[in-house]
């Protein structure tokens, strides 16, 4: 991959959904103002670091298909031409926000001491490259999965010394998080889990789990840091249970360690599905306990059923998807972070380009259409009408709390005609088309 490649396909601009020119934006309009807010505003569009610099096409079964060296063989002088690369990228592309793990920015020293020393000069630089492109840290986060050593696990690792070592780098990430102003610190407990109870202590792991939330939660707070602290569940991959299972596991934790005030989830579409769950379905459950912070939007494919983070395409799913976060009121520090990669043999500069086009567009338009279930209303008129029992009468005072069961039976023996309303979901997908595609 080349800089050159950049500068050929110039800036991305929004032309229109009628336009057939490649490199351009058919739904995606930043300064447009729909709903209240500019679409740059709403989206929040951020770019992933690890997918879109360090990735370099490896599977299971095959080498790299791309090259992400930049030209570079000094390893420092690599890391930097990646980031400039990276924030030449998002200003073609009118992405305001970045998101990165440790391990992705820097290269990595003979030990930890110099590892870090590293990382603390690719943190100066990104600072001085945020100020030229005037662009922001959506969140960062320590890569505490990859490495041998966390083999078995980080905070929930058996071994007390690797349980350091992760703290360590998630005080270095904290430390640069505030040091480049990021409005999110998120935590994907990648190997916080375990593939048999043989060899496990569970209750032991989560309550060391619970103290290394607690210490960086600390950390960060007395050093300045305000943005929210994420946890972003997943039930499996890579090891077979994975405690942040999904967004009402993850809340129940937290709550039950008393860390709600602090946290918030980032919720990943596909780990949504890993989890048996529609996205939209963890993301309502996240907003109506105030917990939905940030998203990681990508997707995954049907028919092999795992992490596959390809960019998002399904408009359907984009929108039921917005639909939930404007209801929410939309994102305070958090964004849409495209976790999400090229495929294997889309290997060049403008696939990576146009796979920005095509998640930014999908997003795009699922915001528009959104919006316009929201304005047409049948759908929360439907909702409001189907719970109208409990406006009233007995319904009125279960919803205020205040029956007793010897109440409900004395009344449900006196029900003569019941009658129970239809769902209506055929009719209601039916409005969804409707809007869709009109
Ligand atoms: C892995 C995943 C991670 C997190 C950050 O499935 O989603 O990239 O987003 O560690
Ligand atoms: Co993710």
């Amino acid at each position: 991959m080349k800089f050159d490649d950049l500068k050929r396909i110039g800036k991305i601009e929004y032309k229109g959904s009628k336009n057939k020119e490649k490199f351009c934006f058919k739904y995606y309009n930043p300064e447009e103002v729909i709903f209240g807010k500019k679409m740059k505003d709403h989206l929040k569009f951020a770019l992933s670091y690890w997918h879109t610099l360090v990735a370099e096409g490896i599977d299971m079964f095959g080498d790299a298909t791309m090259d992400k060296s930049f030209g570079q063989n000094d390893p420092l002088e690599k890391y930097k031409a990646k980031a400039e690369f990276c924030f030449k990228l998002m200003d073609i592309l009118g992405i305001d926000y970045y998101c990165f793990h440790d391990v992705d920015i820097a290269p990595k020293g003979k030990d930890l001491k110099e590892t870090f020393a590293f990382f603390d000069q690719m943190v100066d630089y990104l600072a001085s490259l945020q100020k030229k492109y005037n662009k922001k840290l959506l969140w960062a986060t320590a890569n505490n999965f990859s490495a041998k050593k966390f083999m078995v696990g980080a905070a929930t690792s058996p071994n007390a010394d690797v349980y350091t070592i992760a703290a360590a780098k998630v005080k270095k990430t904290i430390d640069a998080t505030i040091k480049l102003g990021g409005s999110g610190y998120v935590f994907w407990g990648g190997r916080e889990g375990y593939e048999t109870l043989l060899n496990t202590d569970m209750e032991k792991e989560l309550d060391n789990l619970a103290t290394f939330l607690k210490l960086a939660r600390d950390y960060g707070r007395e050093n300045g840091f305000k943005g929210d602290f994420l946890i972003e569940p997943k039930p499996m991959e890579p090891t077979k249970h994975q405690y942040d299972f999904d967004t009402a596991t993850a809340i129940g934790f937290l709550r039950k360690h008393n860390l709600l005030a602090d946290f918030k989830i980032n919720i990943e579409a596909n780990h949504a599905t890993l989890a048996g769950h529609t996205f939209e379905h963890e993301l309502r459950t996240a907003a109506i306990d105030n917990m939905l912070g940030s998203i990681d939007a990508n997707e995954g494919d049907v028919l092999l059923g795992w992490d596959t983070d390809h960019f998002p395409k399904d408009v359907y799913g984009s929108t039921l998807a917005m639909y939930e976060i404007l209801k929410a009121g939309g994102f305070k520090n958090g964004g849409i972070n495209f976790d999400a990669r090229t495929r294997r043999a889309s290997n060049t500069v403008e696939d990576l380009v146009l796979a920005y086009i095509m998640g930014m567009d999908t997003y795009a338009l699922g915001l528009r259409k959104a919006v316009a279930l929201i304005e047409d209303g049948r759908l929360d008129e439907f909702v409001k009408e189907r719970y109208d029992s409990y406006n009233h009468g007995i319904g009125k005072r279960i919803s205020e709390k205040e029956v007793t069961l010897e109440e409900l039976y004395e009344y449900a023996l006196s029900i003569e005609d019941l009658e129970v309303e239809s769902g209506r979901q055929e009719y209601l997908e039916s409005i969804i088309n409707q809007i869709m595609f009109s």
